[in-house]
């Protein structure tokens, strides 16, 4: 490995909604790559790809893809990363794995770098990404409970369709042209690609992302509360979700309530610390109808927070309006900065 140049990069699912994003996300950051590996599925191998102005073919994934390779970003799904990653980490490269395959694994590090920079220096060759919906939600938390402590969480999502993939993009896409059209159109993909029943999505709300687990809670509601625990360092914080996916195609919206420890905590003293707040952005003037949507945060790094209000029953109860882009700070932007700290930090 050349210092100068950089390292050797590889980008498993490169062809996906999230890899498309990991290889844009590393041209704006100018990431230090000396080489670039492209890699996919058998499915999308072959296709051409451009980044830093030049053309790559992306290879299918296989053990010996890995042989050389510094850094591996995963986003091709939990069977592939089930399949490989131990595989590139044999062969010395650390893994970044944005998908669920590792997330509640004790070995392995589940982080937000604005939250838990520290526990990446503890990894065993991969390092999990959180669920796209969790990241944006400890964001605005961490610097919550670091002033106030935290009691209770109970969340609702408004999940935009990226999160399930380019051909749920289109799923919805051509749904609410047919439906305009006054055409039918049999749904496939939604809510879940590869279950028995399909919803419309376009006109409509879905209240299963991902599949269901025995106790009646969606997988996607499950990654929430665990992992919300595990990156808090705090397994015994009360959590409980509620996802559900709307017609849009970029950008989380969460409504946060939270209870706190401190009784001083106030409207005020919460916009002060997430003004404070790392890789948080304060947009909540209601007098000037200023808060955040998923369109206003399509494309941007941050985590937009608004509609901080006191709950007006519970004294130390209070409700947040959390808004992010699942596909950067929510998946590719979170796995860039992970992979960043481990060269900053000299943890590779
Ligand atoms: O767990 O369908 O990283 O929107 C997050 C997005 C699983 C699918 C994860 C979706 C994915 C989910």
């Amino acid at each position: 490995m050349s210092e100068l140049k950089g390292y050797q990069v590889a980008v498993v699912g490169a062809t996906g909604a999230v890899g498309q994003k990991i290889l844009e996300t590393l041209e704006k950051k100018q990431f230090p790559i000396a080489k670039l590996i492209l890699l996919s599925s058998k499915r999308s191998a072959g296709t051409n790809l451009k980044y830093n102005g030049e053309v790559y073919t992306v290879e299918e994934a296989k053990p010996e893809s890995f042989e050389g390779v510094n850094i591996a970003l995963f986003s091709a799904g939990g069977s592939v990363s089930k399949a490989l990653a131990h595989e590139a980490v044999k062969r010395g490269a650390v893994v970044v794995d944005n998908t669920s395959a590792f997330r509640m694994d004790e070995n392995v590090p589940l982080v937000v770098p604005e939250v838990n920079e520290s526990d990446i220096k503890n990894h065993n060759g991969i390092i999990a990404n959180p669920n796209c919906s969790t990241i944006q939600m400890v964001a605005a938390l961490k610097p919550i409970k670091a002033s106030f402590g935290l009691k209770r969480v109970l969340v609702s999502t408004y999940q935009a369709v990226s999160g399930a993939g380019n051909q749920a993009v289109e799923e919805l896409s051509d749904q609410s042209q047919a439906f305009l059209n006054g055409e039918d159109l049999e749904p496939e993909i939604l809510p879940v690609s590869g279950e028995k029943k399909h919803y419309p999505i376009a006109f409509n709300a879905l209240p299963q992302i991902d599949v269901f687990q025995e106790n009646g809670y969606t997988f996607e509601e499950m990654k929430m509360i665990n992992e919300t625990k595990k990156i808090l360092h705090d397994d015994k914080l009360p959590v409980a979700a509620t996802c559900v996916r709307l017609p849009f195609f970029t950008s989380h919206a969460e409504s946060v309530y939270i209870e706190v420890e401190d009784d001083h905590a106030s409207v005020e003293a919460i916009q002060k610390v997430l003004t404070e707040a790392p890789g948080v952005v304060l947009e909540d003037d209601p007098e000037n109808q200023v808060y955040p949507t998923p369109l206003s945060a399509t494309g941007k790094s941050d985590v937009f927070v608004g509609r901080i209000r006191k709950d007006l029953d519970q004294p130390k109860g209070f409700h947040l309006w959390v808004v992010s882009d699942n596909l950067l700070k929510g998946a590719a932007w979170n796995s860039v900065q992970i992979a960043e700290s481990l060269i900053k930090n000299n943890w590779l």
